[in-house]
């Protein structure tokens, strides 16, 4: 296997901007962008039996269960063997975090801390191209017209999980579930946390250590 690949995960609570840092790091290293979310949201468009099952739990802002999404994760990553990747949002749960450990060498895990005030605030402003992933933010990285995909023009859509009601479950799983991982990948040398308020604060930093690290 070639040394130079990276295998990188990257976490944060919900709307902490894994998705917009993602989307820099695969341009500037040329990675593969595995985003469990996207590849959920997939299925549900494509109606196939993850979709039908994950739907309900997405929608209410609650974890699709580890037997379903470990698999199709891991499955994902077998496809890709020869190339450098980044898997944001996966794993989430300890149960996750222990069957990636044992399948994958994983070089680094980003961590994304950004207070919960400005993510509820920024959630209420997303607007997202569903087929693509591509994702956009009101007075942030606004699309150039109005409700409208600059890619494929496209109409964009609120992603159903983000009222008010989910975004507040979402935030507290991630709480209860998610955010002890740090503490899992801290006790294997890989954590790596970067704090602020806007992702333009955080990407250089972010940019600096992979630089670093795998240039
Ligand atoms: P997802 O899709 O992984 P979340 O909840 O983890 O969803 P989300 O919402 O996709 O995370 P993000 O990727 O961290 O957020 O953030 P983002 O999209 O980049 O940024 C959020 C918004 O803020 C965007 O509009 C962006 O443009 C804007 N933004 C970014 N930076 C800034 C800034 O500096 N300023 C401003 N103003 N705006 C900014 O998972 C969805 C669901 O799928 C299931 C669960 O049900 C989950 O809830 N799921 C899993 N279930 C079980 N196990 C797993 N591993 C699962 N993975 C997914
Ligand atoms: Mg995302």
């Amino acid at each position: 296997m070639n040394s130079n690949l990276i295998r990188a995960v990257i976490m944060g609570a919900p709307g902490s901007g894994k998705g917009t840092v993602s989307a820099r790091l695969v341009k500037t290293f040329n990675m593969h962008h595995i985003s469990s979310g996207d590849l959920l949201r997939s299925n549900i468009e494509q109606k196939t039996e993850l979709g039908r099952i994950a739907d309900k739990y997405i929608k209410e802002g609650k974890l699709v269960p580890d037997v379903y999404i470990t698999q199709c994760i891991l499955g994902e990553l077998d496809k890709i063997r020869t190339s450098s990747w980044l898997l944001d949002g996966f794993p989430r749960t300890p149960e996750q975090a222990e069957d990636l450990w044992q399948a994958e060498k994983i070089d680094t895990v980003i961590n994304l801390d950004v207070p919960f005030d400005v993510i509820i605030d920024r959630l209420k402003s997303r607007w997202v191209h569903l087929p693509s992933g591509r994702v956009y933010n009101i007075g942030f990285n606004d699309p150039k017209v109005r409700g409208v995909d600059d890619i494929t023009g496209e109409p964009l859509s609120q992603r159903p999980d983000d009222n008010p009601a989910a975004v507040r479950k979402r935030l507290e799983i991630y709480d209860a579930c998610t955010r002890p991982l740090n503490e899992y990948f801290r006790k294997k040398g890989v954590l790596v946390t970067f704090s602020g308020r806007t992702t333009n604060e955080i990407w250089p930093n972010v940019k600096k250590y992979f630089d670093g690290k795998f240039r």
